[in-house]
C-alpha cells in the first residue's frame, strides 16, 4: 500500500501523527500541493476528489478522507487505541473528533484559505468575509474548549485520542492562519502544549 502525502499540510499531518503514534511505517509519495501535483490527471484518476492524504491499497482500492484512513489503520493496529475501546469510549471520542474537526480545524482552514495570500493558488476565489467569519468562530470554539479543558486532561477525557490529533493540528494551523489565542485561555494552552510536545507531533 502507498500513502499519498503532502509534507506539512494539515490533513496529511493528521495521518502522519496517527501513524507515528502507532509506530506504523509505510511507503509514501509526497505531492507538491502548491505545484498542484494533486490535480494532475494521473492523481485525479486515483482520487477524483483531488485531496491529500489518500491511501492506495495493493489491489488499487483508494481510501481518501483523513478520518477514514485513520480508522482503517486502527482496525489492523489496534494498539494504542486512538478511537476508544468500549462503545461509550468510542462514542465520546467520535463526538470530540467531529467537534474538533468541524468546530476548530475546518474553521481555521477556511480562515487560512480565504485570507492568506499563499492559499490563493488552491482557493481560486478567496472570499475575505467568509475567512473573517470563520476566524471569529474559532474564538467562540476556543472559549468553549477552554471551559471543557478546565477539568479534562485530554479532549475526550483521561486518554490521548484521535480527537487530540485533529485538535492539536488545528491549533498549530492557527499560527499560519494568524489567529491568536487569548492569554486567559490557559487550559487550552496547557492542553495544546501537552499534545503538541508529543514525539509524534515533531516536524
Ligand atoms: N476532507 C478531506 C480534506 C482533505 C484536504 O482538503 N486536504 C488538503 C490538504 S490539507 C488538500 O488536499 N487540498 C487540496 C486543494 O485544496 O486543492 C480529508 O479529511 O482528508
Amino acid at each position: 500500500m502507498k500513502l499519498y502525502d503532502a509534507g506539512r499540510a494539515p490533513n496529511p499531518r493528521r495521518v502522519q501523527i496517527f501513524l507515528a503514534e502507532k509506530g506504523i511505517e509505510i511507503e509514501r509519495e509526497q505531492l507538491d500541493l502548491n505545484g498542484l501535483e494533486h490535480r494532475s490527471p494521473e492523481i485525479a484518476k486515483k482520487n477524483p476528489w483531488m485531496t491529500i492524504p489518500f491511501l492506495e491499497l495493493d489491489d488499487g482500492t483508494v481510501i481518501s478522507e483523513t478520518a477514514a484512513i485513520c480508522r482503517y489503520f486502527e482496525e489492523f493496529h489496534p494498539n494504542p487505541r486512538l478511537f476508544g475501546s468500549s462503545p461509550l469510549e468510542r462514542a465520546i471520542i467520535e463526538m470530540w473528533h467531529r467537534r474538533l474537526e468541524m468546530g476548530l480545524f475546518y474553521r481555521v482552514a477556511q480562515s487560512f484559505r480565504h485570507l492568506h495570500p499563499g492559499a490563493a493558488v488552491l482557493e481560486e476565489k478567496q472570499i475575505k468575509p467568509w475567512g473573517e467569519v470563520n476566524k471569529d468562530k474559532v474564538q467562540i470554539e476556543l472559549q468553549r474548549l477552554n471551559e471543557h479543558l478546565t477539568d479534562n486532561e485530554y479532549l475526550a477525557g483521561e486518554a490521548f485520542s484521535v480527537a487530540d490529533i485533529v485538535g492539536g493540528v488545528g491549533y498549530q494551523f492557527m499560527k499560519p492562519a494568524k489567529i491568536e489565542v487569548p492569554k486567559e485561555l490557559e487550559h487550552v494552552k496547557r492542553w495544546a502544549d501537552q499534545v503538541t510536545k508529543r514525539p509524534s507531533f515533531a516536524w
